[in-house]
């Protein structure tokens, strides 16, 4: 079965300031691309709080907002697009549960982060905040669609 590329599922996942300030930014993307997932957005930037402020908009009620928001806006943060079957699901499961009390070892936040506050990393949630949040921080011609060859033998 033939598998095109324009097809393939995307979720967005970025490196929080204190898992780029660990340099565990190469330790995440391995993760990720040893799995056979697709990189097809990259880049580092400082967002400001209102940025932070918009992509976690769906949290603005909880006591952590403001926090959070002054977090993430306060130093770079890794973002990025990644493709393959199943990625947003499975981009989580790599991930590890939100608090890393409660992430097993063996996922990024179960082996590399201690406190809900500092979880290094995030994954889209699902399909729809997949989209939204790949619009937000991409503009279309910032992504790329391409035939990998190792894919022939990954799917
Ligand atoms: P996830 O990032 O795993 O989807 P959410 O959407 O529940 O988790 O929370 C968004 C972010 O808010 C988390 N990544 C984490 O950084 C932060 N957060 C969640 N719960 C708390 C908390 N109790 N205290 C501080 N920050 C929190």
């Amino acid at each position: 079965q033939e598998v095109h590329a324009a097809e393939m599922e995307r979720t967005f996942i970025a490196i929080k300031p204190d898992g780029v300030q660990r340099g565990l930014i190469s330790e995440i993307i391995t993760r990720f691309e040893r799995k056979g997932f697709k990189l097809v957005g990259l880049k580092i930037m400082v967002p400001s709080k209102g940025f932070a402020q918009q992509h976690y908009h769906g949290a603005k009620e909880r006591p952590f907002f403001n926090g959070l928001c002054d977090f993430i806006s306060s130093g770079p943060v890794v973002a990025m697009v990644w493709e393959g079957e199943g990625v947003i699901r499975y981009g989580r499961k790599l991930i590890g549960a939100t608090d890393p009390k409660k992430s097993e070892p063996g996922t990024i936040r179960g082996d590399l982060a201690v406190v809900v506050a500092r979880n290094i990393i995030h994954g889209s949630d699902g399909p729809e905040t997949a989209k939204d949040e790949i619009s937000l921080w991409f503009k279309p011609e910032e992504l790329v669609s391409y035939t990998n060859n190792a894919e022939k033998w990954i799917y």
